[in-house]
């Protein structure tokens, strides 16, 4: 049976009538552009083939009803007026807080029984929250007929997750999850959402995109993802700007300057400007065909990471390691860090001896082995029926 037909039957189970329809919200990896996105800057993802599906029927009585199949919980019931932000601690604050930035944001929604289910690995960096969040907005969007456009459901994806769960993340994740298209990178220019979709198709090339999950569970709501992006406001406030995303890569010198000696604040801005500069990299050179080249400037991404912006994992830079001394083409870390996954570009012919000696190598180090498969640009959050 196909996972569709398997989420509609459990939704019957449930709540004892067919759902209304399904629906269909991917994860994400992000090729280059990390932490940029807080800092107006500019980010580069494409969605995975992994899935958070829903189920879903309106309800007029106030009443939101929850469950999930893949976690043993029951159905949580909630009052649509009850609802406050960061009150809810369990996976239910991410479609609950849905639609509460919903109604806070004037939309009539009444209710809603929802039946979820997600293929996309948890903690993982790979965006499972923001899959669960599109596929709740994208369904209330439709059958509520609210007219809302993608842009518009992934901003309030993000104030259902900074306000609601109480995680201070910026607005990639939600936009990779509701724009992104088959066979596309997505060129994200976070500060007013303007978009390219860009053609990233390995395979024609000869090469292949490897997510390696180090599954070193990471979280959003903790302390450190905080404290750069205020590290990151402080050192805008300081240089006079609305964002970092102002600095000028041509500028950075004289900004880095002007910071003086408070070297936690310079790092952070040399990190965030540099990034910025590896999108436009990035970009140009697979529009101008020359994807192999954005090998390079993977590796300096990770670098800064690592060393300026601090949030790698040993097992994060083992995984570049490897992969580099292994033949890799490029490798660097990816999503939110202090954990989660690593990204690696190889050749199609060098996959299997770098995936082993990564294996290898976690296995040395006595690290818990490594989830490594293949990334394909997939299409974004849609309904299936
Ligand atoms: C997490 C956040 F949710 C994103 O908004 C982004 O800041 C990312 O970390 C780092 O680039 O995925």
């Amino acid at each position: 049976m196909g996972a569709q037909q398997q989420v509609a039957d459990s939704f019957v189970e449930l709540y004892g009538a067919a759902p209304e329809g399904v629906w269909a919200a991917p994860g994400r990896v992000n090729l280059i552009g990390e932490h940029t996105d807080y800092n107006d800057g500019f980010v580069m993802p494409f969605a995975l083939p992994h899935l958070a599906l829903a189920a879903v029927s309106r309800r007029d009585d106030g009443v939101l009803r929850l469950h999930s199949a893949d976690i043993d919980a029951g159905v949580t019931e909630l009052r649509l007026d009850d609802l406050v932000p960061e009150s809810d601690k369990n996976w239910t604050a991410y479609p609950a807080g849905v639609v509460w930035a919903l109604r806070e944001a004037g939309h009539a929604v009444t209710g809603a029984d929802i039946h979820l289910t997600s293929t996309v690995p948890a903690g993982a960096g790979l965006s499972s929250s923001a899959a669960l969040e599109v596929v709740v907005a994208l369904a209330l969007n439709d059958l509520y007929e609210l007219g809302l456009k993608r842009w518009q459901l992934a901003r309030l994806c993000q104030r259902a997750e900074n306000v609601y769960v109480g995680a201070p993340t910026g607005i990639m994740d939600q936009t990779a999850s509701a724009c992104c298209e088959e066979g596309h990178a997505l060129f994200l220019d976070t500060r007013d959402l303007s978009q390219k979709q860009i053609p990233f198709d390995l395979a024609a090339e000869g090469m292949r995109l490897l997510v390696v999950d180090t599954q070193v569970k990471h979280a959003h709501s903790d302390g450190e993802y905080g404290k750069r992006r205020a590290g990151c406001e402080k050192g805008a406030a300081l240089l006079g700007v609305d964002a970092l995303r102002d600095i000028a890569y041509a500028d950075l010198d004289a900004a880095l300057e002007r910071l003086g000696d408070d070297e936690e604040v310079r790092r952070l801005v040399r990190h965030v400007v540099t990034e910025d500069e590896r999108v436009e990299q990035v970009v140009a050179l697979l529009e101008s065909g020359d994807t192999r080249a954005i090998g390079p400037v993977l590796i300096a991404g990770h670098a800064s990471l690592r060393d300026d912006f601090r949030i790698s994992a040993p097992e994060l830079d083992l995984v570049v390691d490897t992969a580099l001394a292994s033949g890799a083409l490029g490798a660097r870390m990816t999503g939110g860090g202090f954990g989660g996954s690593a990204i690696v570009l190889a050749e199609a012919t060098d996959v299997e001896a770098i995936t082993k000696s990564v294996q290898d190598a976690f296995a040395a180090a006595g690290f818990t082995a490594p989830r490594v498969f293949e990334a394909v640009p997939s299409a974004g959050a849609r309904r299936l029926n």
